[in-house]
């Protein structure tokens, strides 16, 4: 070959690269909002949100100005995690409806504009899916591997993996005289990713969602899926990204389809392979180290540790910093196993509004795909009630076991008030009615008591509220390439009150400062001298060099190409 096609091949291979990565994807300008719907709208009036419900919202939806719904899992389960046990993957459950409900939920939200994203639920089923009926029966079933077994004696345990919802992760099948795994529930048998036909069976009900018209996938704890129990290794097995490039290959490659990982798991570089740009695995993932920073390193999420500012500012620089070019962040605060952001990191008394704008602000000015969980673009807050009014399995699991190994009730309930995931379940709080206009009935977990003061219709009637700050953010993100592309630097670094970044893609910057805590903070105005005020959370001030409690603003260079 000579020299000159030797260039030419080097130049037409770069240029493809740059054009790989240059490559703009619907889901990276996108705001995700995630519903779940047991908790949304309720259109039957039997106390369970469900599908129908879901539509009579959509314009609601469409005017906070989402791209897509994540829909937590609908598929028929018996809802003993509330359906993160699935025993049908191409049913709906009756309590959310039908198939033609879903089908007629992907059509009208199509018409909106917004794409639905749903939630695939792969590394275990409920143990009434058929798969596990059968397997259970008899170790030379059609289906028995399509679990994780091994052998052992009734009474003692493989190992001493533990459940994360408590007690051993081993339960004992007397008809096959064997052990099988449940990393969550028992009642969540985790299934066996080594054996090809249970991968080829995914894959096949994967394309039929696909064929539905879906907009993508929500990936429950995909980083389990390789897990090699007996070793004691649960997260990031040795066949892991062999899997997710073969589900990868047999589904949504190519198809323009949003996917993202939930991986608790993840680093700065294990999120650049799950994410590169080269298609073969996810959009991107949810990590967690932000929202890991408040529990006692090595012990669990109830445990709780002091809120450590600076390292918050660390952790989410870190993220914007090394996933810069070849890989995609995720931007979230909430989902429905967190608490309330403004109940965690902000003030859910006297600053309600403004700190739930100011955490607002500083996520969605970074660079991702940012994740609104329901009722957050309300400023929702965290619940207190006795431990006979929470329902999920986690919280009572743990209530009951932390009872018995002698904590004071107080503590235990001091750590469901922080942490436990129905902080994010309460209804949706709609309007003043009763109920808070989710349902006429009494519905499956108490309303927050606070939706006299806090509801979408008060807000949506008022410009300031936190609805209309959260639609201004998402235009903004819509309006400004610097927000989609820009480059983060972090400023105000060793600053104790305040968190503040430069965005900058070519002559556009853009400067982000808030202030984290409850007293004013000084800041030099010199800094902000020919930026133009885009966004504030107060009204407007004299005192340009001072943030007031939980001030939040977004700026941006007057002199630059429009
Ligand atoms: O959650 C994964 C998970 O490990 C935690 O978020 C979990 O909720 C728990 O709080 C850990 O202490 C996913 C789902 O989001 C969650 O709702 C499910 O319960 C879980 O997987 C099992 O499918
Ligand atoms: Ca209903």
């Amino acid at each position: 070959m000579s020299l000159v096609t030797l260039t030419v091949n080097r130049f037409a291979k770069e240029w493809q690269k740059n054009m790989e990565m240059e490559k703009k994807y619907w889901w990276q300008s996108s705001v995700i909002y995630q519903i779940y719907p047991r908790s949304f709208m309720d259109s039957n009036n039997d106390g369970i949100g469900d599908l129908r419900g879901i539509i009579s919202k959509l314009d609601y939806l469409k005017t906070l100005g989402i791209d897509a719904i994540w829909l937590s899992p609908v598929y028929k389960s018996p809802q003993d995690d509330n359906g993160y046990d699935i025993s049908d993957y191409t049913d709906i459950d009756p309590m959310f409806g039908n198939l033609e409900d879903m089908t007629l939920l992907i059509s009208k939200a199509k018409e909106y504009g917004i794409q639905i994203i749903m939630d695939l639920v792969l590394n275990h089923t409920s143990d009434e899916h058929p798969w596990f009926i059968e397997a259970k029966k008899s170790r030379d079933n059609l289906y028995h591997d399509y679990y994780v077994w091994v052998d052992g004696e009734e009474g003692i345990l493989p190992n001493d993996l533990k459940a994360c919802f408590g007690g051993s992760a081993w339960e004992w099948v007397p008809e096959r005289k064997q052990y099988y795994l449940h990393q969550f529930s028992v009642r969540q048998p985790d299934l066996n990713w080594e054996n090809p036909k249970l991968r080829a069976e995914i894959y096949k009900m994967i394309c039929w969602w696909i064929n539905k018209g879906v907009g993508g996938f929500r990936l429950d704890v995909i980083d389990l899926i390789g897990k090699e129990p007996l070793l004691g290794i649960t997260s990031d097995g040795p066949h892991l990204h062999e899997y997710i490039k073969e589900l990868n290959l047999n589904t949504w490659h190519n198809k323009d389809l949003l996917t993202v990982g939930e991986t608790w798991s993840a680093t700065p570089k294990t999120a650049e392979i799950y994410s590169n740009p080269d298609g073969s695995e996810f959009s991107m993932v949810f990590q967690f180290e932000h929202i890991l920073l408040d529990q006692q390193e090595g012990k669990s999420k109830w445990d709780l540790a002091p809120l450590d500012f600076m390292k918050l500012k660390q952790v989410l620089s870190k993220w914007q910093t090394e996933l810069s070019d070849g890989g995609w962040n995720s931007l979230f605060w909430n989902n429905h196993d967190l608490p309330r952001i403004v109940s965690r990191w902000g003030n859910d008394g006297q600053y309600r509004e403004e700190s739930a704008k100011m955490l607002a602000t500083i996520i969605h000015g970074m660079k991702g795909t940012p994740y609104i969980y329901q009722g957050e673009e309300l400023g929702m807050t965290n619940v207190r009630y006795d431990i006979s009014e929470y329902r999920d399995i986690e919280t009572l699991n743990l209530y009951k076991e932390r009872l018995e190994e002698g904590y004071e009730k107080e503590d235990i309930m001091a750590s469901i008030y922080a942490k436990g995931r129905d902080n994010a379940r309460t209804p949706m709080q709609w309007e003043l009615s009763a109920n808070a206009g989710f349902s006429q009935m009494a519905p499956w977990i108490k309303v927050n008591p606070n939706y006299l003061q806090i509801n979408a219709g008060e807000q949506l009637l008022r410009e300031d509220s936190v609805f209309h700050y959260y639609r201004q953010l998402i235009a903004l993100r819509k309006k400004y390439e610097v927000i989609r592309s820009g480059n983060y630097e972090l400023l105000y670094a060793e600053n104790p009150q305040i968190f503040a970044y430069q965005r900058t893609y070519g002559n556009e910057k853009l400067k982000v400062i808030c202030n984290f805590t409850d007293s004013t903070a000084n800041i030099c105005s010199e800094d902000f001298k020919n930026y133009e005020l885009l966004l504030c959370n107060y009204p407007a001030t004299e005192e340009e060099h001072q943030l007031r409690p939980y001030e939040a603003r977004m700026y941006i260079n007057a002199v630059r190409r429009s």
